[in-house]
Protein backbone atom coordinates (compact mmCIF):
# COMPACT_ATOMS: atom_id res chain seq x y z
CA UNK A 1 0.00 0.00 0.00
CA UNK A 2 1.45 3.32 -1.02
CA UNK A 3 0.64 6.21 1.26
CA UNK A 4 -2.19 8.33 -0.13
CA UNK A 5 -1.71 12.06 -0.56
CA UNK A 6 -4.46 12.54 2.04
CA UNK A 7 -2.19 10.77 4.55
CA UNK A 8 0.58 13.17 3.57
CA UNK A 9 -1.71 16.15 4.10
CA UNK A 10 -2.93 14.88 7.47
CA UNK A 11 0.65 14.16 8.59
CA UNK A 12 1.80 17.65 7.57
CA UNK A 13 -1.12 19.25 9.41
CA UNK A 14 -0.29 17.29 12.56
CA UNK A 15 3.39 18.21 12.37
CA UNK A 16 2.68 21.87 11.60
CA UNK A 17 0.46 22.30 14.63
CA UNK A 18 2.66 20.37 17.10
CA UNK A 19 5.43 22.05 19.09
CA UNK A 20 6.80 19.22 21.23
CA UNK A 21 7.55 16.19 19.13
CA UNK A 22 8.95 12.92 20.38
CA UNK A 23 10.77 10.63 17.98
CA UNK A 24 10.61 7.00 19.02
CA UNK A 25 13.07 4.24 18.19
CA UNK A 26 11.65 0.81 18.87
CA UNK A 27 12.22 -2.78 17.75
CA UNK A 28 15.49 -2.62 15.81
CA UNK A 29 18.50 -0.32 15.82
CA UNK A 30 19.83 -0.25 12.31
CA UNK A 31 21.13 2.40 9.93
CA UNK A 32 17.69 3.00 8.45
CA UNK A 33 15.84 3.25 11.75
CA UNK A 34 18.42 5.57 13.28
CA UNK A 35 19.12 7.51 10.06
CA UNK A 36 15.41 8.17 9.45
CA UNK A 37 14.85 9.18 13.07
CA UNK A 38 17.83 11.54 13.19
CA UNK A 39 16.86 12.94 9.79
CA UNK A 40 13.56 13.89 11.39
CA UNK A 41 15.38 15.36 14.38
CA UNK A 42 17.28 17.91 12.30
CA UNK A 43 14.33 18.71 10.01
CA UNK A 44 11.95 19.33 12.91
CA UNK A 45 14.54 21.31 14.88
CA UNK A 46 15.06 23.55 11.82
CA UNK A 47 11.26 24.06 11.76
CA UNK A 48 11.56 25.47 15.30
CA UNK A 49 10.03 22.46 17.05
CA UNK A 50 11.17 21.18 20.40
CA UNK A 51 12.29 17.61 19.69
CA UNK A 52 13.43 14.71 21.85
CA UNK A 53 14.29 11.15 20.92
CA UNK A 54 13.56 8.07 23.00
CA UNK A 55 14.83 4.57 22.28
CA UNK A 56 13.63 1.35 23.90
CA UNK A 57 17.23 0.04 23.67
CA UNK A 58 20.70 1.46 24.28
CA UNK A 59 22.35 2.54 21.05
CA UNK A 60 25.75 0.91 20.50
CA UNK A 61 28.91 2.78 19.46
CA UNK A 62 28.53 1.22 16.02
CA UNK A 63 26.29 4.14 15.09
CA UNK A 64 28.34 6.98 16.56
CA UNK A 65 28.99 8.44 13.12
CA UNK A 66 25.32 9.30 12.48
CA UNK A 67 24.89 12.97 13.37
CA UNK A 68 22.81 13.60 16.48
CA UNK A 69 23.09 10.05 17.83
CA UNK A 70 24.00 11.37 21.31
CA UNK A 71 20.57 13.06 21.48
CA UNK A 72 18.92 9.68 21.96
CA UNK A 73 17.57 9.09 25.47
CA UNK A 74 16.57 5.78 26.99
CA UNK A 75 14.92 6.85 30.24
CA UNK A 76 11.32 5.73 29.90
CA UNK A 77 9.98 8.26 32.41
CA UNK A 78 10.92 11.07 30.04
CA UNK A 79 8.09 10.00 27.75
CA UNK A 80 5.40 10.75 30.28
CA UNK A 81 6.98 13.70 32.09
CA UNK A 82 7.87 15.71 28.97
CA UNK A 83 4.29 15.56 27.61
CA UNK A 84 4.85 15.78 23.85
CA UNK A 85 2.02 16.74 21.44
CA UNK A 86 3.03 14.28 18.75
CA UNK A 87 5.09 11.12 18.27
CA UNK A 88 6.85 10.07 15.08
CA UNK A 89 8.26 6.58 14.66
CA UNK A 90 10.35 5.46 11.72
CA UNK A 91 11.05 1.93 10.48
CA UNK A 92 9.29 0.09 13.30
CA UNK A 93 7.13 -2.62 11.82
CA UNK A 94 5.61 -4.45 14.75
CA UNK A 95 5.33 -1.59 17.20
CA UNK A 96 4.48 -3.79 20.18
CA UNK A 97 5.53 -1.06 22.59
CA UNK A 98 3.95 1.60 20.40
CA UNK A 99 0.59 -0.13 20.28
CA UNK A 100 0.52 0.14 24.06
CA UNK A 101 1.30 3.86 23.75
CA UNK A 102 -1.52 4.30 21.25
CA UNK A 103 -3.98 2.59 23.60
CA UNK A 104 -3.14 5.14 26.27
CA UNK A 105 -3.99 7.92 23.76
CA UNK A 106 -1.18 10.04 25.20
CA UNK A 107 -0.53 11.70 21.84
CA UNK A 108 -1.14 11.02 18.16
CA UNK A 109 1.50 8.90 16.49
CA UNK A 110 2.68 8.97 12.86
CA UNK A 111 4.54 5.95 11.53
CA UNK A 112 6.86 6.00 8.52
CA UNK A 113 7.87 2.55 7.31
CA UNK A 114 8.55 0.25 4.37
CA UNK A 115 7.99 -3.19 5.96
CA UNK A 116 5.18 -5.32 4.55
CA UNK A 117 4.38 -6.76 7.97
CA UNK A 118 3.59 -3.34 9.48
CA UNK A 119 -0.03 -3.73 10.66
CA UNK A 120 -0.70 0.03 10.66
CA UNK A 121 -0.72 0.46 14.44
CA UNK A 122 -0.28 4.24 14.43
CA UNK A 123 -2.92 6.95 14.00
CA UNK A 124 -1.39 7.80 10.63
CA UNK A 125 0.55 5.15 8.78
CA UNK A 126 2.77 6.25 5.90
CA UNK A 127 3.90 2.83 4.80
CA UNK A 128 5.35 2.32 1.36
CA UNK A 129 6.39 -1.27 0.76
CA UNK A 130 7.87 -0.37 -2.61
CA UNK A 131 10.45 1.88 -0.95
CA UNK A 132 14.01 0.61 -0.51
CA UNK A 133 14.28 2.20 2.93
CA UNK A 134 12.20 4.12 5.42
CA UNK A 135 14.66 6.98 4.88
CA UNK A 136 13.45 7.39 1.34
CA UNK A 137 9.80 7.29 2.49
CA UNK A 138 10.71 10.13 4.86
CA UNK A 139 12.60 11.96 2.07
CA UNK A 140 9.58 11.64 -0.26
CA UNK A 141 7.37 13.15 2.41
CA UNK A 142 9.79 15.96 3.29
CA UNK A 143 10.06 16.95 -0.38
CA UNK A 144 6.28 16.85 -0.80
CA UNK A 145 5.82 18.92 2.39
CA UNK A 146 8.49 21.36 1.21
CA UNK A 147 10.33 21.15 4.52
CA UNK A 148 13.95 22.27 4.54
CA UNK A 149 16.41 19.36 4.82
CA UNK A 150 19.53 20.64 6.66
CA UNK A 151 22.84 18.98 5.78
CA UNK A 152 22.90 16.97 9.03
CA UNK A 153 19.44 15.60 8.22
CA UNK A 154 20.67 14.77 4.71
CA UNK A 155 23.62 12.88 6.20
CA UNK A 156 21.36 10.88 8.53
CA UNK A 157 18.84 10.03 5.80
CA UNK A 158 21.56 9.00 3.35
CA UNK A 159 22.84 6.60 6.03
CA UNK A 160 19.42 4.90 6.02
CA UNK A 161 19.38 4.64 2.24
CA UNK A 162 22.96 3.38 1.97
CA UNK A 163 22.63 0.78 4.73
CA UNK A 164 19.29 -0.61 3.48
CA UNK A 165 20.45 -0.82 -0.15
CA UNK A 166 24.08 -1.78 0.47
CA UNK A 167 25.05 1.41 -1.33
CA UNK A 168 22.58 0.94 -4.19
CA UNK A 169 23.72 -2.62 -4.86
CA UNK A 170 20.95 -4.75 -3.36
CA UNK A 171 17.92 -5.91 -5.32
CA UNK A 172 15.55 -3.59 -3.44
CA UNK A 173 17.35 -0.53 -4.87
CA UNK A 174 14.93 1.70 -6.76
CA UNK A 175 15.40 4.75 -8.95
CA UNK A 176 13.69 6.73 -6.20
CA UNK A 177 16.34 5.62 -3.67
CA UNK A 178 19.07 6.76 -6.07
CA UNK A 179 17.23 10.03 -6.73
CA UNK A 180 16.91 10.59 -2.97
CA UNK A 181 20.63 9.83 -2.54
CA UNK A 182 21.59 12.29 -5.27
CA UNK A 183 19.42 14.99 -3.73
CA UNK A 184 20.75 14.37 -0.21
CA UNK A 185 24.36 14.55 -1.44
CA UNK A 186 23.54 17.85 -3.16
CA UNK A 187 22.29 19.07 0.24
CA UNK A 188 25.63 18.29 1.88
CA UNK A 189 25.55 14.60 2.82
CA UNK A 190 28.98 12.97 2.63
CA UNK A 191 28.77 9.45 1.14
CA UNK A 192 32.38 8.61 1.92
CA UNK A 193 31.91 8.85 5.70
CA UNK A 194 28.95 6.49 5.55
CA UNK A 195 30.67 3.95 3.31
CA UNK A 196 33.74 3.88 5.54
CA UNK A 197 31.93 3.76 8.84
CA UNK A 198 29.00 1.53 7.90
CA UNK A 199 30.71 -0.97 5.63
CA UNK A 200 34.41 -0.94 6.51
CA UNK A 201 36.16 0.22 9.67
CA UNK A 202 36.12 -3.25 11.24
CA UNK A 203 37.92 -3.94 14.51
CA UNK A 204 40.39 -6.84 14.71
CA UNK A 205 37.88 -8.77 16.82
CA UNK A 206 35.25 -8.21 14.18
CA UNK A 207 37.50 -9.37 11.31
CA UNK A 208 38.46 -12.49 13.26
CA UNK A 209 34.77 -13.19 13.86
CA UNK A 210 34.14 -12.82 10.12
CA UNK A 211 37.04 -15.22 9.53
CA UNK A 212 35.40 -17.79 11.80
CA UNK A 213 32.08 -17.32 9.99
CA UNK A 214 33.75 -17.84 6.61
CA UNK A 215 35.60 -20.93 7.74
CA UNK A 216 32.41 -22.58 9.03
CA UNK A 217 30.22 -22.27 5.91
CA UNK A 218 28.03 -25.36 5.49
CA UNK A 219 24.97 -26.42 3.49
CA UNK A 220 21.95 -25.72 5.70
CA UNK A 221 19.76 -28.86 5.92
CA UNK A 222 16.87 -26.91 7.44
CA UNK A 223 16.46 -23.73 5.38
CA UNK A 224 18.50 -24.81 2.36
CA UNK A 225 21.29 -22.76 0.86
CA UNK A 226 24.47 -21.99 2.76
CA UNK A 227 24.76 -21.11 6.42
CA UNK A 228 27.31 -20.35 9.06
CA UNK A 229 27.26 -20.48 12.84
CA UNK A 230 28.82 -18.31 15.54
CA UNK A 231 28.67 -19.48 19.13
CA UNK A 232 28.87 -17.59 22.40
CA UNK A 233 32.28 -19.22 22.88
CA UNK A 234 33.43 -17.56 19.62
CA UNK A 235 32.26 -14.15 20.78
CA UNK A 236 33.97 -14.63 24.15
CA UNK A 237 37.21 -15.99 22.68
CA UNK A 238 37.49 -13.09 20.24
CA UNK A 239 35.99 -10.48 22.60
CA UNK A 240 33.55 -9.71 19.81
CA UNK A 241 30.03 -8.32 20.20
CA UNK A 242 26.83 -9.33 18.36
CA UNK A 243 27.20 -6.07 16.40
CA UNK A 244 30.51 -7.36 15.03
CA UNK A 245 28.55 -10.08 13.25
CA UNK A 246 25.94 -7.62 12.08
CA UNK A 247 26.62 -7.51 8.32
CA UNK A 248 27.96 -11.00 7.66
CA UNK A 249 24.73 -12.25 6.05
CA UNK A 250 24.57 -9.30 3.63
CA UNK A 251 28.22 -9.74 2.78
CA UNK A 252 27.86 -13.47 2.09
CA UNK A 253 24.72 -12.94 0.04
CA UNK A 254 26.68 -10.58 -2.18
CA UNK A 255 29.87 -12.59 -2.34
CA UNK A 256 28.60 -16.16 -2.84
CA UNK A 257 28.53 -17.50 -6.39
CA UNK A 258 25.22 -17.69 -8.26
CA UNK A 259 24.58 -21.33 -7.41
CA UNK A 260 23.78 -20.30 -3.83
CA UNK A 261 20.60 -18.31 -3.59
CA UNK A 262 20.20 -18.29 0.17
CA UNK A 263 22.48 -17.67 3.12
CA UNK A 264 21.75 -17.76 6.84
CA UNK A 265 23.91 -16.70 9.77
CA UNK A 266 23.07 -18.34 13.12
CA UNK A 267 24.46 -16.50 16.14
CA UNK A 268 24.22 -17.64 19.73
CA UNK A 269 23.37 -14.95 22.26
CA UNK A 270 23.25 -15.11 26.05
CA UNK A 271 20.32 -16.85 27.77
CA UNK A 272 20.12 -19.64 25.21
CA UNK A 273 18.90 -17.45 22.40
CA UNK A 274 19.87 -17.95 18.78
CA UNK A 275 19.47 -15.01 16.42
CA UNK A 276 19.25 -15.86 12.74
CA UNK A 277 19.65 -13.64 9.73
CA UNK A 278 18.74 -14.91 6.26
CA UNK A 279 19.42 -13.23 2.93
CA UNK A 280 18.63 -14.34 -0.59
CA UNK A 281 18.53 -13.12 -4.15
CA UNK A 282 15.22 -14.78 -5.11
CA UNK A 283 13.87 -17.10 -2.43
CA UNK A 284 11.22 -15.55 -0.16
CA UNK A 285 13.19 -15.86 3.08
CA UNK A 286 10.57 -14.01 5.14
CA UNK A 287 8.12 -16.85 4.35
CA UNK A 288 10.78 -19.53 4.79
CA UNK A 289 12.04 -18.40 8.19
CA UNK A 290 8.52 -17.77 9.42
CA UNK A 291 7.59 -21.39 8.55
CA UNK A 292 10.65 -22.87 10.26
CA UNK A 293 11.48 -20.52 13.08
CA UNK A 294 8.60 -18.04 13.38
CA UNK A 295 10.53 -14.97 12.22
CA UNK A 296 9.88 -12.53 9.40
CA UNK A 297 11.04 -9.44 7.54
CA UNK A 298 11.40 -8.65 3.86
CA UNK A 299 11.20 -11.29 1.08
CA UNK A 300 14.96 -11.11 0.49
CA UNK A 301 16.12 -10.19 4.00
CA UNK A 302 14.59 -11.73 7.09
CA UNK A 303 15.46 -12.62 10.66
CA UNK A 304 14.36 -14.90 13.49
CA UNK A 305 15.00 -15.70 17.14
CA UNK A 306 15.02 -19.21 18.57
CA UNK A 307 14.60 -19.47 22.33
CA UNK A 308 15.92 -22.20 24.62
CA UNK A 309 18.42 -23.45 22.10
CA UNK A 310 22.11 -23.72 21.39
CA UNK A 311 24.25 -24.43 18.35
CA UNK A 312 26.03 -27.75 18.16
CA UNK A 313 28.52 -29.03 15.61
CA UNK A 314 27.75 -32.35 13.92
CA UNK A 315 30.54 -33.20 11.52
CA UNK A 316 30.83 -30.25 9.16
CA UNK A 317 27.29 -29.05 9.90
CA UNK A 318 25.93 -26.92 12.69
CA UNK A 319 22.54 -27.67 14.15
CA UNK A 320 20.08 -25.86 16.35
CA UNK A 321 19.49 -28.00 19.41
CA UNK A 322 16.56 -27.20 21.65
CA UNK A 323 17.25 -27.53 25.36
CA UNK A 324 14.81 -27.93 28.21
CA UNK A 325 13.19 -24.64 29.03
CA UNK A 326 15.22 -22.09 30.94
CA UNK A 327 13.50 -19.17 32.63
MN1 LIG B 1 14.59 -0.30 6.69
Amino acid sequence: MSPLPSHFRSAKELIDRSNKIILIVDERLDGDTLGSTLGWYFVLTALGKSVRIWSSKEVTHLWDYIPGISKIETDFSMITTWKPDLGIVSDSSDGIFLQAIIKTKIWPLISFDHHSKNPGYANLNLIDQSAASTADVVWTFLKWANYEIPSLAAQALLTGIFTDTNIFSSSNTTSRAVEAGTHLISLGANPKTIVQRAFMNKSLASLKLWGTALERLFPDPVLGGIATALTLADFNRLTATPEDGHAISNFLNQMLSEEYDLVTVYQEQPNFLIKGSSRSRQTDVAKLVSEHYGGGGHPLAAGFTITNAKLIQVGNLWKVEKISKVD
